[in-house]
């Protein structure tokens, strides 16, 4: 049995990372059994969530990288089907969602004053109390300058919401009225593509990102979707 080390639900969503529900949509997608543990991300061998570990102790960090171990040691094809141009496109706009809209979610969460109290602020309240707050400001400072290291943090507001508007506006041209982003069967993509958007929509925060999506009703449809597929007490 495939265990999942997961963050565990958030905000009303399945888990803090968008990331792990990808690797969990995955392993739905691969039918193959799997139970989640809560894990301490200062633990996982590359000091990020999620990882897995297979029935033989093989432990597998990153959702891309656990992808490749199902294809490789299960046979696998989350594509199956797929052109080679469907796959192509599948790969650039799961992508998309990596480069921008994860960045910017995280700079909406993590940076504005407001979502930091409500939000990623309580990751921390296990810590006893002359701990916790020096150690979340540490870490609400690293999550400044991985934004900033990677990029998206250098822009302003505007420029991040120009950004992503762009981005979903793509993403909702492109799914038009399929179900899933290359048509009835969801493919590898849509694993991240639905996280990305269900984080996207989260409700629990202010976000001028989730104002765009808000303004697609397809992406809404695919999130109720994919949420009552994947994740029903979510839905
Ligand atoms: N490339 C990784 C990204 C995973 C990732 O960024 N996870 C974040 C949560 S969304 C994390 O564990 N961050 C903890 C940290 O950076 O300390 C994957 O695909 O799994």
């Amino acid at each position: 049995m495939i265990t999942l080390f997961t963050f565990g639900p958030s905000f009303g969503m399945p888990d803090a990372s968008p990331f792990v529900m990808k690797a969990e949509v995955l392993l739905q997608l691969a039918e193959v059994p799997y139970t989640k543990k809560r894990a301490d991300v200062r633990k996982s061998p590359k000091g990020k969530l999620p990882y897995i570990r297979d029935a033989s102790g093989t432990v597998i960090a990153d959702s891309t990288l656990i992808r490749f171990h199902l294809e490789r040691h299960l046979g696998v094809d989350f594509d199956a089907g797929l052109t080679p141009s469907e796959r192509g496109a599948a790969w650039a706009f799961e992508k998309l969602c990596e480069d921008h809209l994860y960045w910017i979610g995280m700079s909406e969460r993590w940076l504005n004053d407001t979502n930091w109290e409500k939000g990623p602020r309580h990751f921390f309240d296990p810590l006893p109390v002359p701990l916790r707050s020096l150690i979340a400001s540490k870490v609400r400072r690293d999550v400044r300058k991985a934004l900033h290291a990677q990029g998206i943090g250098r822009h302003s507001h505007a420029e991040m919401d120009e950004i992503g508007t762009r981005g979903l506006a793509a993403l909702s041209d492109f799914l038009g009225d399929k179900p899933f982003l290359m048509g009835e069967k969801p493919c590898g993509a849509d694993a991240f593509v639905f996280s990305s958007i269900a984080q996207t929509l989260c409700d629990h925060f202010e976000s001028s990102l989730r104002d765009a999506a808000l303004r697609h009703p397809n992406l809404v449809a695919y999130r109720d979707r994919g949420m009552a597929r994947w994740f029903p007490e979510f839905a």
